[in-house]
Formats: structure tokens, C-alpha cells, sequence
């Protein structure tokens, strides 16, 4: 990182890193914005908790007070989960957030620009952002351009279902990201197990998936997305979940929510529709991922 920009790595953090020692980056917009209190703090830590027990490092990275932080302390965590004023800053909102000296919790592309330039390449997450459907055509994630620049492995559930996936998908490959199912041949998607779409990568040991990262990077491609489906018996049917998302979206339009307000409306609606089902979801597939992405990071450093 530049030296003129004051940031702050956790020493653990910055230890393993001179050692080269595996660390997994974690977001935070889905603590502060995606899940409520207090089961995203519970989520924050069981991520955590994941990647140490299988041998790396975590960094839950965020914007504290103008101050890029990567790997924040319980403390840190406990104020991003329980604020919910907290900005959600994708790329285009951290030169804001940092000039500002404001708090601000990081989506998929912040994390990976910060994790980038602290020298992390692995990043779990929940659901990426991508391509909304029909009713926002032109809402299309910050998270698809940083995968397209930045060399980071973001490990997920597959998109946020929220999003259009085949359009998602064909976006993904116009910037010819690498989209690779783990023990999967179908696009996961995120509370559903499969999406219907076909992916061309499968990869089933996390040997295998570290095998993919290094030949992407040694041929100076970027970001790549690693995903999991969620555990069977957590998922959704596809169909109540489908019922659930069009009575979320039709509140929305019927309100006005747009732009970076949008995720998190439809997720808590639907969190409320589903009774809590897609909450005890989100949870499991954020540590299993977690999880995978720890143990891709320790096979990368050996
Ligand atoms: N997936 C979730 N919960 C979330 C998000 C994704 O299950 O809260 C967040 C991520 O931080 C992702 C962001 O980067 O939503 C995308 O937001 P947008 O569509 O406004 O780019
Ligand atoms: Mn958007």
C-alpha cells in the first residue's frame, strides 16, 4: 500500500503475511448491512472461527474513521455489526469514506482492493453482487469489474439471489472471470442449491482449486469466483424461495428502493417472508465458505 495512506493491519495479520503464511480476507457489508443483530456478529466470529480452525489467518477488513483496516479485533466488529448507520462502500465510495474520515463497511469489490493491496488472494463472502433483474436493468454490481482487475479468489454461495444469474453469469464471462463450481457442474445460487446454469470449471479438492488460482495468475488473469453450494438441507426450495423474492420486489418498486439501498431491503424482506429461513442460510453458507477458502489458502502456500 502507499505509503502516504494511513491504514492499519492487524499484527497477526501482518505477521502471517511477512511469513507467508496463508490469510483469508472477510467482508463487511454483510455484517453491517446484509444480516441483523446480533446473528451477524455471531456469523462475523463463526467465519473467523473457520478459517483459524483450519489453519489460516483472518482478516475481516472495513473503513474505521477514514482508516482502511485489515483484520479488524472483537471490539471493531462488535461496532460494525451493531451500526447500522455504517456507509456501505463499494470501490467508487472508499476515496469518500477515507478523505471523510467516515466508517464504512466494504462490499466484494472494496474487500478485494484492500485485500489486494495488503497482499491477501483469499476471500470468502456469502454472495457476490451482479446483474439485477428486469425491473433495474442497469444495476449492475461493482463486484463483476473488480473481479475483471483485481487478483483475488472470492469464495461464495454463487450470486446473491437476488440478481438475474444466466445474466450475471454471461457478464462474468464478457470480463473473462474465471467462474469455477466447487463438487459442482451447476452456478450455486446462494439460499437454492443450483441455479439451472452450466458452468465449464469444476474443481473438487481444495488442491485442485489452488492448482486453478496459480495457472490464472501466472498467466496474469484477476479475480476469480470459487463456488460452494450451500449444504443441502439449509437450502431453499426454489420455488417458495422464487414466491418470496417477487413479494419482496414488488415492495420495493411500489416504495421507490433503489441503487445500494436494494440488497438489503430484499434481503430482509425475505428474511421476514421465509420466517428466518434464509437468515439460518446465509449463516451456514458464510462459514462454510469461509472454511473452503481457508483451506485453498493453506494448499496455495504449500
Ligand atoms: N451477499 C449477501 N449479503 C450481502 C452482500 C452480498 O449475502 O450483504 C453484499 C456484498 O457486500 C456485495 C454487495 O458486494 O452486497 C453487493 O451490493 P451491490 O449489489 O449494491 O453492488
Ligand atoms: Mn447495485
Amino acid at each position: 500500500m502507499d505509503r502516504s495512506l494511513s491504514w492499519r493491519i492487524r499484527p497477526e495479520v501482518a505477521e502471517a503475511l511477512g511469513q507467508r503464511r496463508p490469510v483469508v480476507a472477510l467482508e463487511s457489508t454483510l455484517i453491517s448491512h446484509g444480516l441483523p443483530w446480533p446473528l451477524n456478529l455471531e456469523t462475523a466470529k463463526a467465519a473467523e472461527a473457520a478459517v483459524r480452525h483450519h489453519g489460516a489467518v483472518p482478516a475481516t477488513i472495513a473503513v474505521l474513521d477514514g482508516v482502511p483496516v485489515i483484520g479488524l479485533d472483537d471490539a471493531e466488529l462488535e461496532r460494525i455489526a451493531r451500526n447500522r448507520a455504517v456507509l456501505k462502500a463499494s470501490r467508487r465510495d472508499l476515496p469518500y469514506a477515507i478523505a471523510r474520515k467516515l466508517s464504512a463497511a466494504t462490499t466484494v469489490a472494496a474487500t478485494m482492493l484492500l485485500a489486494h493491496r495488503a497482499g491477501i488472494r483469499l476471500f470468502a463472502t456469502g454472495g457476490i453482487g451482479g446483474a439485477h433483474r428486469e425491473h433495474n436493468p442497469w444495476d449492475i454490481s461493482a463486484d463483476v469489474t473488480e473481479l475483471a482487475r483485481t487478483p483475488v479468489a472470492v469464495v461464495c454461495s454463487g450470486a446473491k439471489s437476488v440478481l438475474d444469474i444466466p445474466k450475471t453469469l454471461e457478464i462474468l464471462e464478457t470480463h473473462g472471470i474465471p467462474v469455477v463450481g466447487y463438487g459442482t457442474e451447476e452456478f450455486p445460487a446462494f439460499f437454492v442449491t443450483s441455479s439451472g446454469e452450466r458452468l465449464t470449471a469444476r474443481v473438487d479438492t481444495p488442491r485442485q482449486a489452488a492448482d486453478l488460482l496459480r495457472a490464472n495468475w501466472e498467466l496474469g488473469g484477476a479475480g476469480v469466483v470459487i463456488a460452494q453450494p450451500i449444504e443441502r438441507h439449509l437450502a431453499l426450495d426454489p420455488g417458495s424461495f422464487l414466491n418470496a423474492l417477487s413479494v419482496a420486489e414488488r415492495q420495493a418498486m411500489g416504495i421507490g428502493v433503489r441503487g445500494k439501498e436494494l440488497t438489503p431491503f430484499l434481503l430482509n424482506r425475505i428474511a421476514e417472508i421465509t420466517e428466518g429461513q434464509t437468515l439460518k442460510a446465509n449463516h451456514a453458507l458464510v462459514v462454510a465458505n469461509a472454511r473452503l477458502a481457508a483451506q485453498i489458502a493453506v494448499c496455495l502456500e504449500t
